[in-house]
């Protein structure tokens, strides 16, 4: 079928690129003049596409443009992948979506339209199918994309499928049945969008229990790493989830408060989820404190201490740093007068939101390592290597041994 994909980032264009594969005539419209050229050279810019991959498809299966009126002259299936951020009140920002359904209502008629952008319950059913208006199937399937996981991807990963009819649901598991592996239908839109708010909403949660059970056992004096690793031998009923500097990606921390300003405007409490934003956005200023707590232990004042951060990214072996706890750390730590400095190939620049400016250097022996994200190429066996103070934020060092030089390495 000739599809447009709206939104050509890290949902947008593995979907593009995987119809294409299974012989749809597919348009990447972005706004982004830099992703449609990079496109149109075949070069990729997500991690999980090759270029190769976006090459092959040149020959007149993929293309990529910025007009709205050539993306979506004749599509028969439009796919909605826009951010749909919060704004700094936590309020949602569906403003990318409803930009998309004025290009989608200005140049097509009568396409099948399936919002993959993650919204509130009752959004595709309340705003988008009255903002389009009649002539359109509409169906919602949300994105399950987890980047840099190897295992599992747009193909293989079960394709949840929400319609409000049976023939426009018979439309959307048709098309996404013929180059996805498994689609899941559901009875309408409204459970669709509150399936990926569960999924979301229950890691969410459960870090932030884990990030408040890693304080308390601090207060016990209990490793709180070694207690997962036992409670994990639990062969049923438990999964494990691990503390850390904070929550980031624009997924984790967005979602779940679609689903809370949803409640509130039903003025209905959604008690776990505001519990773990608290306990879960507060996780970067304890890290600076418990720096601190440690330095002064030694007798050092943070004020002109050396703090040498690995990984800025915010998971392991990604380079996106959207939302990541080590802005804020930085942040903190830079305003506290530490002198910074870090390490994480994946990002060699990163500015502040006070502007300042740092670049990626190789290892500095700097008065402290403080260990933010765990990517897999760091030489953790020999992290105390030229530093006063180790802090691991990620449990890394607890399994590496020998650790060689002699300085104290505290786990969070
Ligand atoms: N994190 C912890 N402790 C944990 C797990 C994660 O602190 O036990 C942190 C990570 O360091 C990271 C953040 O939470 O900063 C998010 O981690 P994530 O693994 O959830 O990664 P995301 O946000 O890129 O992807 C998630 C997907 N993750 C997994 O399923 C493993 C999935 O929930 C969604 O498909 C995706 O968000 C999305 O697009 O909604």
């Amino acid at each position: 079928m000739k599809v447009t994909v709206i939104g050509g980032g890290y949902v947008g264009l593995p979907l593009a690129v995987l119809a294409a594969q299974h012989g749809h005539m597919v348009c990447i419209y972005d706004k982004d003049e830099s992703r449609v050229s990079k496109i149109s050279d075949g070069q990729s810019y997500i991690e999980d596409v090759s270029d190769a991959s976006i090459q092959e498809l040149l020959t007149g299966r993929l293309f990529a443009t910025s007009s709205a009126g050539l993306a979506l002259a004749l599509p028969e299936v439009v796919i909605i992948c826009v951010p749909t951020p919060l704004q700094y009140s936590l309020e949602p920002d569906l403003s990318f979506v409803t930009a998309a359904i004025d290009d989608i209502k200005t140049y097509t008629r009568a396409a099948l339209v399936c919002l993959e952008s993650t919204v509130y319950p009752g959004f595709t059913r309340e705003a988008l199918v009255p903002l389009l208006g009649s002539g359109y199937s509409v169906a919602f399937s949300p994105e399950r994309v987890d980047p840099g996981n190897k295992k599992w991807n747009t193909k293989n990963t079960p394709k949840i499928i929400g319609a409000n009819s049976a023939a426009e649901r018979e439309l959307a598991v048709a098309f996404y049945s013929s180059f996805i592996d498994t689609v899941v239908p559901v009875s309408s839109t409204d459970v669709a969008e509150t399936v990926k708010l569960l999924e979301n909403t229950f890691r969410w949660c459960n870090i932030g229990l884990v990030n408040e059970l890693a304080m308390q056992c601090h207060t016990l004096g209990v490793d709180v790493w070694e207690v997962i690793e036992a409670a994990s031998t639990k062969p049923f009923g438990f999964m494990p989830f691990y503390p850390g500097p904070g929550v980031g990606g624009h997924c984790l921390t967005t979602d779940p408060d679609y689903l809370s300003w949803r409640l509130r405007a039903l003025k209905h409490e959604a008690r776990f989820i505001e519990l773990a934003d608290g306990v879960n956005r507060s996780r970067p200023k304890y890290v600076v404190y418990r720096l601190m707590e440690e330095l002064n232990a030694l007798g050092i004042c943070l004020k002109g201490t050396s703090v040498h951060v690995w990984g800025v990214a915010y998971k392991p072996n990604v380079s996106d740093t959207r939302e990541s706890p080590a802005l804020d750390i930085l942040s903190e730590l830079s305003e506290r007068g530490a002198v910074l400095s870090y390490e994480d190939r994946y990002v060699p620049q990163l500015t502040l939101e006070s502007e300042l400016e740092l670049s990626s250097t190789s290892d500095v022996a700097a008065d402290v390592l403080l260990i933010v994200t765990d990517h897999e190429y760091y030489d953790y066996a020999n992290c105390a290597l030229g530093h006063r103070l180790v802090l691991d934020t990620r449990g890394v060092t607890r399994r590496r041994t020998p650790m060689s030089g002699n300085c104290p390495i505290i786990r969070l």
